[in-house]
């Protein structure tokens, strides 16, 4: 097919139009004059899909005529964000596509507005996957993304009266033009049941799985498009469905209830994503969330395997499986049972099979957020699983017991199974086990885990370990959310930066150039006019554009320490109440993210953040110094808007803490100044970037174990710091949001315990304020350190993560970088 000049796929202005109204008739059924912006926005959709479909048909044949070795990412969770101004950007059609509607009245940015983004993540993890997904297909990998079609997303958050309030994510309740329903493409799933062993032809003994219930996997295919190259990953997501609509037997005995009750059970599976994103609970539906989506993959797989004429005895030539953390690991026992079981292969060979296949991720060393499951549970949901598990924690303790004799505790510690009072499954350790490599996701958070929560491992397969520092897709986080800058690197660097980020670099002499500076700044100041005004329709706060924009959106969480931000705002507030003459540069704080809908603490410090806005924005005696906003609803979507507008970059979580963070290096990319800790990406960000232009404060990570571990005491810094200990009495007195007991939850966590030592990096961080502060006042300064941390970030763009994946950890080959 050569689609390039039919109406379909055409690329002019012309072209474009023509299939834009074709679309809006002939596929929606709308006389353009009856047009609603919705419509506009499908019909535009329907319009670029043609040329997105077109490329991803030919370069997944590609894939299957090549039998290259491909990539599957396997994740819980994806967060694409909206795609139509991604493809546009991507096939280079975005100029023609504005023409093609400005020529009959129509607004291009109207219409992508529209665009509802499919939450199918949490936060960082999920949205690395995404970044993942779009620079495989910019480097020419080919990749599929495997994971579920949850029907509704990470929960809309809106505030009300200062409080979250969730709302359902019916993302698909205006249509999704991006998907296809590949009506072939179904996997039976099995669940629950017995074993039983039987002996085949050859007289060997087989299992076979007696399953309780099975459960029908339908793909739905998203391609998602790479910069300047004709390679297109998949987003192949699973909707689960019963097998039967009804169980006839039933409904012949007239049990009608029960008839529909297994239909609404399979329906369930994938109805639903979970919220949070660093607590694990044992939830049943949530094991069967993971089983049901990773051996639909892996069936997939096998599948593709046998399409392109490869064998399923080197299933590791054709794919390397990336579990992006622990939430797929079951992979390992099911890719085990998919070859031992159903095609025969011998345990030894299946074994190494699986182990050249999987590679892991950690994303997080958080006790509360490793993965472990009752055996009991585990084994009613997947008893061959649990068997296979045995089989291989049986073969794999051996294999400790000779390199450690006589070390009971080191076996207990490394075993799959968890046997300290009652028993669980494990899931990071079957990864590690299954896996012939571990990665974290910064340097730090790398050489942390060694010495943690996998120090067992790394004392016993050193060479598996290794470090992937995240990335950032520099089309969507800078391209497409920031015009202004990206016209000046266009007129700097030429058209073809955003493939090749090293080319940054060239913007260094830039930072002494005065007129290059105003330029910076103009661009800076029209983003921060689109925010204020964007701040002003959601929330009702008119915010200065010229004042410092001083920027925390992340998930919220006590670690990252949003109510550390709170501690500085509240002593300013009372250090200018104290003193009018105080020295205090005109700040707008900007905070955004969802707080788990049962994590009490983090919906408090939310409610502290709006209690905060509520005094301040009002009181005439801080009037154009200090406003507080808390932005609801933090996505994707909004993320592109928020960005581009920030001074200030707060990257404040306890050292050893955040295992990267990609939020720091979306605002650095974008022109930001980071005050940091010592933690996760910030240490590299800061080494790129310069100590200079980096405002550094608090503990390390080894400064943190050592005050743990002599016992932190948060009353001492209380005691001796009149300003800490003025501000949090503030916040006990009631003044914030008009009850004393609001925020008793919030003071008590701090003076009695206090878990990420807030108050101990307190002076620390209101110093490193304090320098921001006075840069700020100097303009050019702070410009040309603006400039210098756009010209080192870089590193920081997820196709040089991606292209360390494929040298080091699947070896497969990526397009080679320019430089
Ligand atoms: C079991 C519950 C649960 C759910 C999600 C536990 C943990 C998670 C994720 C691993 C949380 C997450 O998104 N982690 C973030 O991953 C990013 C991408 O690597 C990092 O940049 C962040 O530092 C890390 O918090």
């Amino acid at each position: 097919i050569s689609p390039s000049n039919t109406i379909r796929t055409g690329t002019s202005a012309e072209n474009l139009r023509q299939a834009f109204l074709d679309n809006l008739v002939c596929a929606l059924g709308r006389l353009p004059n009856y047009a609603s912006a919705h419509d506009h926005y499908l019909a535009l959709a329907l319009t670029v899909r043609d040329h997105v479909v077109a490329r991803a048909v030919q370069s997944f044949e590609q894939g299957v005529v090549k039998m290259m070795r491909r990539v599957a990412y396997l994740s819980a969770e994806f967060l694409p964000g909206p795609h139509l101004a991604n493809h546009l950007l991507n096939l280079g059609i975005a100029e023609a596509t504005r023409e093609a509607l400005g020529g009959i009245g129509i607004d291009l940015d109207r219409v992508l507005a529209e665009e509802e983004e499919p939450g199918l993540g949490n936060g960082g993890l999920g949205r690395l996957a995404s970044c993942y997904l779009d620079s495989l297909a910019t480097v020419e990998v080919q990749s599929i993304g495997y994971g579920i079609r949850y029907e509704f997303g990470i929960f809309d958050q809106v505030i009300r009266d200062g409080w979250q309030v969730e709302g359902t994510d019916k993302w698909l309740s205006g249509g999704n033009p991006w998907e296809i329903h590949r009506l072939g493409i179904a996997k039976q799933v099995k669940f629950g049941g017995h074993t039983e062993t039987w002996t085949d032809d050859q007289g060997r003994t087989r299992v076979r799985w007696v399953p309780s219930i099975v459960i029908k996997g339908e793909a739905y295919d998203t391609p998602i498009t790479g910069y300047g190259s004709g390679t297109c990953s998949l987003m192949r997501l699973w909707k689960s469905e019963a097998v039967e609509s009804f169980d006839f037997e039933a409904f012949n005995h007239g049990d009608y209830d029960r008839a529909v009750e297994q239909k609404v059970d399979s329906e369930n599976l994938s109805k639903v994503l979970y919220p949070n994103d660093e607590l694990h609970r044992g939830k049943e539906l949530r094991l069967k969330q993971q089983f049901f989506f990773t051996s639909c993959a892996l069936q997939d797989m096998l599948r593709l395997v046998a399409m392109s004429g490869g064998k399923v005895a080197a299933f590791d030539e054709s794919w390397a499986v990336q579990l992006n953390d622990t939430h797929p690991a079951i992979g390992v026992a099911e890719l085990m049972r998919l070859l031992v079981d159903e095609h025969a292969l011998e345990w030894d060979d299946a074994w190494a099979i699986t182990q050249k296949t999987f590679s892991y991720t950690n994303h997080t060393l958080l006790p509360e957020a490793l993965e472990k499951w009752p055996v009991e549970l585990f084994g009613s949901v997947l008893p061959r699983h649990l068997e296979i598990i045995y089989g291989i924690n049986h073969r794999f303790l051996d294999e400790v017991r000779t390199a450690f004799p006589d070390d009971d505790a080191r076996l207990a510690r490394l075993s799959l199974i968890d046997e300290h009072g009652a028993r669980y499954v494990r899931m990071a350790n079957l990864a590690c086990v299954g896996s012939h490599k571990i990665n974290g996701v910064a340097a730090l958070h790398s050489e942390l885990l060694k010495k943690t929560v996998l120090a067992d491992f790394a004392a016993l397969w050193p060479e598996k370990f290794d470090n992937v520092t995240n990335g950032v897709t520099p089309r969507r986080f800078v391209a497409l959310a920031n015009p202004g800058l990206a016209g000046l690197l266009e007129r700097e660097l030429g058209a073809g930066w955003p493939g090749d980020l090293s080319c940054l670099g060239r913007l260094e002499p830039l930072a002494a150039d005065p007129g290059f500076r105003r330029e910076w700044r103009e661009v800076r100041l029209a983003n921060k006019r689109r925010l204020a005004a964007l701040i002003q329709e959601r929330t009702g706060i008119v915010v200065t554009p010229d004042s410092l924009f001083d920027v925390q959106v992340k998930r919220i969480h006590e670690y990252k320490r949003q109510h550390l931000n709170l501690l500085h705002v509240l002593s300013l507030y009372l250090s200018i109440k104290r003193d009018p003459d105080a020295g205090v540069v005109p700040r707008t704080f900007i905070f955004g993210g969802k707080a788990a809908p049962g994590y009490f603490l983090a919906k408090r410090i939310i409610r502290l953040v709006t209690a905060t806005g509520e005094l301040v924005n009002q009181d005439p005696d801080v009037a154009g110094r200090l406003k507080v906003v808390f932005f609801p609803d933090f996505n994707v979507k909004n993320a592109q808007h928020i960005y581009p507008a920030a001074d200030l970059s707060e990257q404040i979580s306890l050292a050893g803490m955040e295992a990267s963070g990609t939020g720091n290096m979306k605002m650095s990319l974008n022109g930001a100044l980071t005050i940091g800790t010592l933690d996760g990406a910030n240490v590299e960000i800061r080494d790129a970037v310069g100590a200079e232009n980096f405002f550094l404060f608090g503990l390390t990570a080894s400064e943190v174990s050592a005050l743990k571990a002599g016992g932190y005491q948060p009353q001492t810094y209380y005691e001796s710091d009149s300003l800490l200990r003025e501000t949090i009495d503030f916040i006990a007195s009631g003044a914030l949001g008009g009850d004393p007991d609001l925020f008793r939850p919030v003071v008590d966590n701090l003076l009695h315990g206090d878990p990420y030592l807030l108050l101990a990096d307190f002076r620390a961080y209101l110093d490193a304020q304090q320098r921001v502060g006075e840069l700020w006042g100097d303009s050019d300064a702070w410009t040309s350190s603006s400039i210098l941390n756009v010209a080192r970030m870089g590193r920081f763009s997820s196709d040089r993560s991606i292209r360390e994946y494929c040298e080091r950890i699947w070896n497969v080959n990526a397009k080679p970088s320019q430089t």
